[in-house]
């Protein structure tokens, strides 16, 4: 089941406080014909409960648990891991929060198939929803992935709906240092230095109202600082190496 011309896909769904909007997503996924890896990223027990309950309910789903939270990234690398020894070939991460339109998951999924080698990744459309901050934070984000990869390749780092081609990402995502809100854009950062081509596609993102964010205005955006800053450093230690790329690619 879930083969698909030899290609295996299954979807990474990190939960940390939103067992209550996980179930629609898991069943989305399962109805696409997804198999589902839900981690549990250090919830209340009674979060546990509801989420071992989905696991039970939607079919070919399976719940990896952290006792205690330990961020997005965390969830999301566990995830990976799970996929990675299951033998999964293609990864879909997508939030617990149904901020992501599930509708544009086939059209993901066919480029992925179209494109097995490269990482497909979610280009946010957002509607009058989005907070400001968030859409300026992206912003400065974007800014400084340019400096970082020396490119244009990444037009978006922070929207958290992405497939990723399991064996080619293990091994650089088990190596990462963000493990909370930087992990979106550390691992794009560092697949882009790893030479794995990004293709782009518009996903529409929105903010429900009385939706649960875990990101942090201060918190999340010094982690992010801080993100940047030992990517700019790694950028810096791979100057020859990215400058010589930049420069067969014009010829
Ligand atoms: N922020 C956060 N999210 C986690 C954590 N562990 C797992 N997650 C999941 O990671 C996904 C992203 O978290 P959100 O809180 O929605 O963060 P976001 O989508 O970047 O921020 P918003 O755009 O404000 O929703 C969701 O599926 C969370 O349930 C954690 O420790 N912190
Ligand atoms: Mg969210």
């Amino acid at each position: 089941m879930r083969e698909l011309a030899n290609l295996k896909f299954c979807a990474i769904v990190p939960v940390y406080r939103h067992e209550s909007t996980t179930r629609k997503v898991a069943e989305g996924l399962s109805a696409l014909g997804l198999s589902v890896i839900l981690v549990d990223d250090g919830n209340t027990p009674e979060g546990h409960a509801i989420l071992e309950q989905v696991t039970r309910e939607v079919p070919d789903t399976i719940l990896v648990t952290h006792a205690k939270n330990g961020g997005k990234g965390k969830a999301v690398v566990s995830g990976l891991e799970k996929a990675f020894e299951l033998g999964y070939t293609h990864a879909l991460q997508v939030d617990a929060d149904g901020q992501h339109d599930m509708a544009s998951i086939p059209f993901f999924l066919k480029a992925a198939r179209k494109h097995p080698e490269d990482l497909i990744a979610g280009f946010p459309q957002y509607d009058a929803s989005v907070p400001k901050a968030r859409e300026q934070g992206r912003k400065i984000t974007n800014f400084w992935v340019a400096i970082e990869t020396l490119s244009r390749d990444i037009p978006d780092s922070m929207c958290g709906f992405r497939i990723y081609p399991v064996a080619s990402t293990w091994p650089v995502a088990k190596k990462l240092t963000s493990y909370r809100m930087g992990f979106d854009i550390e691992i794009l950062v560092k697949l882009s230095w790893a030479g794995i081509k990004m293709r782009f596609y518009p996903i529409k993102v929105i903010y429900p109202e009385g939706g649960i964010s875990n990101f942090k205005v201060f918190g999340s955006n010094v982690e992010i600082s801080w993100t940047h800053t030992k990517l700019c450093t790694g950028m810096i230690l791979r100057l020859p190496k990215l400058l010589w790329r930049r420069l067969k690619a014009k010829k």
